[in-house]
Parts: C-alpha cells; structure tokens; sequence
C-alpha cells in the first residue's frame, strides 16, 4: 500500500472551524513602541498640555448624549463635538484659547511611524476612566485621507476593537497596553474602530485610567 492510500484511509480529526477575523490591510500594530522611559516623558507632556488645555466633555451632535471620555487636542487644529456637529478648529471649545503647540515627541513618533512626508496638524488626546469606552467609529472628519492616524496609548489597558469598512465587518480585539501604538493607514484609514473597556488597575504609569493620543493630518498639503 502507498503512503497515499494509507493516508487516505485515516480519518482526521476535524478541523477547528476557523474564527474568521479581518484585521484591515494597513493597520499596524507596534507593541511595546515606547519604553517606559518615553511613557513617563509623553505622561509629562500631556500633563503640561491639559493645564494649558483642560480637558472638556464633548457631546453627541443633536442629542447632547455626553461622552464617557474627555478630550483636549494640541496642534493646530483640534477635533471637537457638540450639538452643533463634529469638526476640527483651532481653539479650545471652552476657553477659547488656541490648542497648545504639538511638542517633538509627538512630532518624532509621526515621522516614525507614519511613512507620511507631511506633519499632523492635530492630536486628539483622550481620557478614559475606568468606565469609559468609546463606541465603533470611522475617524472621517479629516479631508486628507492619504494620511494615515497614528495613535499611541499609555497608562490602563484599552480592548479595542478593529474591524473593517463596513459596520458589519467582522471585528478582533487588540489589547492595547501602555506605550503600544496603532497606525491606521491605506484601506485601514477607514476602518471602524472603537474602545469596549478599559482594564482597571493594570498600569501603575498614571494614577488611574487611560491616555490615548491620535495625531491626524485633517487638510491635504498644498
Ligand atoms: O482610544 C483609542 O485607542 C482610540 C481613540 C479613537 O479612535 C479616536 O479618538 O478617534
Ligand atoms: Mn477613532
């Protein structure tokens, strides 16, 4: 008998049934991208910022749902919401003040990782308590989409999820740790993406809670 013939009568055990999970071409995952050492200096960072800049309670367009995480932004522009829509602008919603400047660790982290000959013109910078999340979004309030959004997180681990253009996509969780970053770029640019949870307790960089920082690019260079 053949080895061939021989195989064939073994019955194989079936095969799991593979968990189909669509991580979009052009998202990139750097673990571990800034060491401990850059964490507390960006902590630092954004704690200068948020005195300049407080952190604020945007709200739903049209209902004025609030949110569970507060925001600030520095660059140029900053992204906010209120009843009157979401947009990018370049003072702080309630101060009135301009968005403190981008500082060189934010500008050294996009050169990078972006692979983009452009600088952002905005970070978003998030924070989430223990019970915040942040629902499945595209971020597509930008008008230059040949950028891609670079996102680095500190502090207490995010379960985020990932999926792809089209709500119904299948999604995977990626547990994003402190010092990890995300690039969404190329197809991934448009990518539903949200936050499911936050794990308590599980960094000691900041007292509590989670930082997240996306850098965009919102106009297309000249
Ligand atoms: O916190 C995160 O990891 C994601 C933040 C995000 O998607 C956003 O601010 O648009
Ligand atoms: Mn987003």
């Amino acid at each position: 008998m053949s080895e061939r013939s021989q195989s064939h009568s073994t019955v194989d055990p079936p095969a799991p049934s593979p968990t189909v999970v669509t991580i979009p071409p052009g998202a990139t995952y750097a673990a571990g991208f800034l060491d401990r050492k850059a964490q507390e200096a960006l902590r630092d960072t954004v704690r200068e910022i948020v005195a300049r800049a407080p952190f604020y309670r945007p709200c739903m367009p049209k209902t004025g749902k609030p949110f569970s995480v507060v925001m600030s932004n520095c660059g140029p522009l900053g992204w906010v919401s209120d009843r009157d829509g979401y947009r990018y602008q370049a003072r702080h919603p309630q101060t009135g003040e301009p968005w403190p400047a981008m500082p060189e660790i934010l500008l050294d982290a996009w050169r990078r990782l972006a692979a983009y000959p452009h600088p952002p013109e905005a970070c978003l910078i998030n924070f989430y308590d223990e019970t915040a999340r942040l629902g499945l979004h595209v971020d597509q309030d930008e008008t230059d989409f040949e950028a891609p959004v670079v996102s680095l997180s500190l502090g207490d681990t995010a379960v985020f999820r990932i999926g792809g253009d089209t709500r119904k996509a299948p999604t995977r969780s990626i547990k994003l740790k402190s010092g990890d970053a995300i690039v969404l770029g190329g197809p991934a640019r448009r990518a539903f993406h949200g936050v499911d949870r936050i794990l308590p307790g599980s960094s000691d960089l900041l007292k509590s809670g989670r930082l997240n920082l996306t850098m965009r690019r919102v106009t297309r260079p000249e």
